[in-house]
């Protein structure tokens, strides 16, 4: 992929977070039209929709379109002026308003699950709709039409693969929410994703206009959220119960029929027009959409339509920046460029007969080598199960406890809902807010959390040779609890050498290459938790994901395990109650937890590893 040293802010389809959008803007170019219509559906409810499309075009051109809940009028604002930045110019461009948000009719219905719309509509029908009226009516177009957005407007790309348009040719779904329960925007594991899921349902459901900005009370809102005893109190003091989504969050908190109706992956199982799987590795927000979606697609890709692209990303940032760095990561080269010239030939191809077609099948970057890395399986065939165990003495190793443990068997903390532990470095500033970190926090810094007793760690000895992880990263604990719930956070993580002499910042660096938590109570069935039987030892899986990521040669590998992660996930209140969101504030309890490391309870984190090739 070229290099180039463009850095540009992009505002085509970046609107989110909601309230954002401004009404209506110029086109900002007088090359191209811009024209406002309202199409029917077949219910004859009626979306506002977008035209943007160069004046003289010299043959007939493809319709690339955005659908989104985060007005389409401010999408299409900087549009003429970004596409060509972006790769994209040449196309007509469309922008539409779903059902009930800004100035499309309907109602509004997050992340609405198949058929479940008036009279049996629901995104997908509403795509094809369009697609349908958008080929009859829109002047000088091609018949072929090419659907992609990031995030909300990537689910919406990957649904408008379902019963799709013959006109439709090609999708791109970019950090599509995959299953917001399982591990995107709302919950991980049956954890609740409690500052984000307030926030986002608090800006999107509080006004349809995304005219009512979240305001937690505090600048730093690890204290607002703390002063709240219950979630419920929570709920009462921002009259959460009139928003639907959070209704839906306290209504079901496990992982019933309805959360799985919502779920993309058991759904979207078919490939039915080429597809263009797009996500961040620090995808703060969707990264396991993209990949669920790909894995499953894969089972039935005989004809080799569907494609991913992971980059060392946050959510949306391959349109936001050049993807030179996050936070204090630094690539090498401008990653967010290499993807767009990517997505270029990808549309160029499908929609206008350009370039060979020939893309790799998977396309994923290596930030311990700042390198692109293609593979014609995803995840490699080549990659090889290794596990690295707790050991004695906060060791991390590849070889597995022998049958007598020095040390103790286990390694214990007290994990205190009353003092939980940050996620990010305080202050915790509201999500989305001007001077927010969110962004950057998966690669925060890890030693801000070092020396707390509620925090364990285990580590290997400098490196003798790169680890390249390629693949799954999956986590087996052996733990108990003196309560009768916990949350199991796991972080895997790379410790710099103590000093970098050409970037002294990051000297002993602790950066989470991927981490996630579990709660408990789900570990044997996700739909029908269950309590944890006081102080008896029971094994938990906890799913970390993927990663394309090398270890480089003098890093160490670090492990930490803690069990709470806040104010992004509610504290677990550690005695079993059938609803957290109606937990008593006498139900939140310290309680000790011990992780096991010992031949017949060997808690280890298994990854997928390339073999040394040098
Ligand atoms: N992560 C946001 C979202 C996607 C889908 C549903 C709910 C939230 C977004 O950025 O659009």
């Amino acid at each position: 992929m070229r290099r180039s040293l463009v850095v540009i802010a992009v505002t085509l389809t970046l609107t989110f977070p909601p309230g954002r959008a401004s009404a209506q803007q110029p086109v900002g170019d007088t090359a191209y039209t811009r024209t406002e219509v309202k199409i029917p559906m077949r219910d004859s409810v009626r979306l506002f929709t977008v035209i943007v499309a160069p004046k003289s075009a010299a043959a007939l051109l493809p319709i690339l379109m955005e659908r989104t809940p985060y007005s389409a009028a401010g999408a299409a604002g900087g549009a003429a002026r970004n596409a060509p930045v972006l790769g994209l110019g040449g196309y007509i461009l469309v922008f539409q308003d779903i059902r009930g948000r800004y100035s499309s009719e309907g109602t509004f219905d997050m992340n609405r699950a198949p058929h479940s719309g008036h009279a049996g509509t629901d995104e997908s029908t509403d795509t094809y709709d369009t697609i349908d009226w958008l080929v009859k009516n829109v002047p000088n177009n091609n018949g072929k039409v090419g659907v992609f957005g990031i995030s909300y407007p990537g689910w919406l790309t990957a649904v408008a693969g379902i019963g799709a348009h013959r006109a439709l040719k090609a999708i791109s779904p970019q950090a599509p929410m995959g299953d917001a329960w399982m591990g995107d925007d709302f919950f991980h594991q049956g954890a609740f994703r409690q500052s984000y899921g307030l926030e986002y349902s608090w800006g999107m459901e509080a006004s349809s206009d995304g005219s009512v900005t979240p305001s937690p009370a505090r600048y730093d809102t690890y204290d607002w959220y703390l002063s709240f005893p219950t979630l419920g109190a929570l709920a009462e003091a921002v009259g959460a119960a009139r928003w639907p989504t959070w209704r839906r969050f306290a209504e079901h908190p496990a992982y019933d029929t309805v959360w799985r109706a919502h779920a993309l992956p058991r759904y979207f199982t078919h490939t039915t027009v080429p597809t263009l799987l797009v996500g961040g590795w620090w995808d703060q927000e969707d990264e396991y959409g993209p990949l669920a979606t790909y894995t499953v697609l894969e089972h039935s890709d005989t004809a080799g339509l569907d494609h991913l692209v992971m980059g060392p990303w946050y959510h949306g940032q391959w349109f936001a920046d050049s993807g030179i760095a996050l936070g204090n990561l630094r690539f090498g080269r401008p990653t967010g460029l290499d993807f767009r010239e990517l997505q270029s030939k990808w549309f160029a191809y499908w929609l206008k007969g350009e370039g060979d077609g020939r893309f790799a099948e998977a396309t994923v970057f290596d930030a311990g080598t700042s390198e692109w890395r293609t593979f014609d399986r995803w995840p490699p065939a080549n990659a090889v199960h290794r596990h690295l165990y707790f050991r004695e003495h906060g060791a991390l190793s590849f070889d597995a406890p022998a049958a007598t443990t020095e040390g103790g068997g286990d390694d214990q903390y007290v994990s205190d809902p009353a003092h939980p532990v940050p996620y990010r470095p305080r202050p915790v500033e509201r999500t989305y807010s001007r001077t927010s970190r969110w962004r950057r926090w998966e690669t925060e810094d890890q030693r801000f959390v070092d020396g707390r007793a509620d925090v364990l760690t285990w580590q290997t000895a400098p490196l003798a040779d790169d680890v390249t992880v390629a693949g799954d990263v999956v986590a087996h604990l052996y733990a108990s609890t003196s309560g009768s719930d916990a949350d199991w956070a796991v972080k895997l993580i790379d410790v710099f050498p103590d000093t970098v002499p050409d970037r002294p910042v990051m000297g002993g660096y602790e950066l989470m290459v991927t981490g996630d938590i579990l709660r408990g109570r789900y570990r044997t069935s996700w739909e029908h938790p269950a309590p944890i039987p006081p102080n008896q030892v029971e094994p938990y899986t906890v799913d970390l994901h993927q990663q394309a990521y090398t270890f480089p040669k003098g890093h160490r590998i670090m492990v930490q395990v803690q069990s709470t992660w806040f104010p992004l996930y509610d504290r677990n209140p550690q005695t079993f109650v059938p609803n957290i969101f109606q937990a008593r504030p006498a139900d939140y309890q310290a309680r000790t937890h011990r992780v096991y490391r010992t031949a017949r309870y060997p808690s280890n984190v298994e990854i997928d590893v390339l073999p040394v090739t040098r």
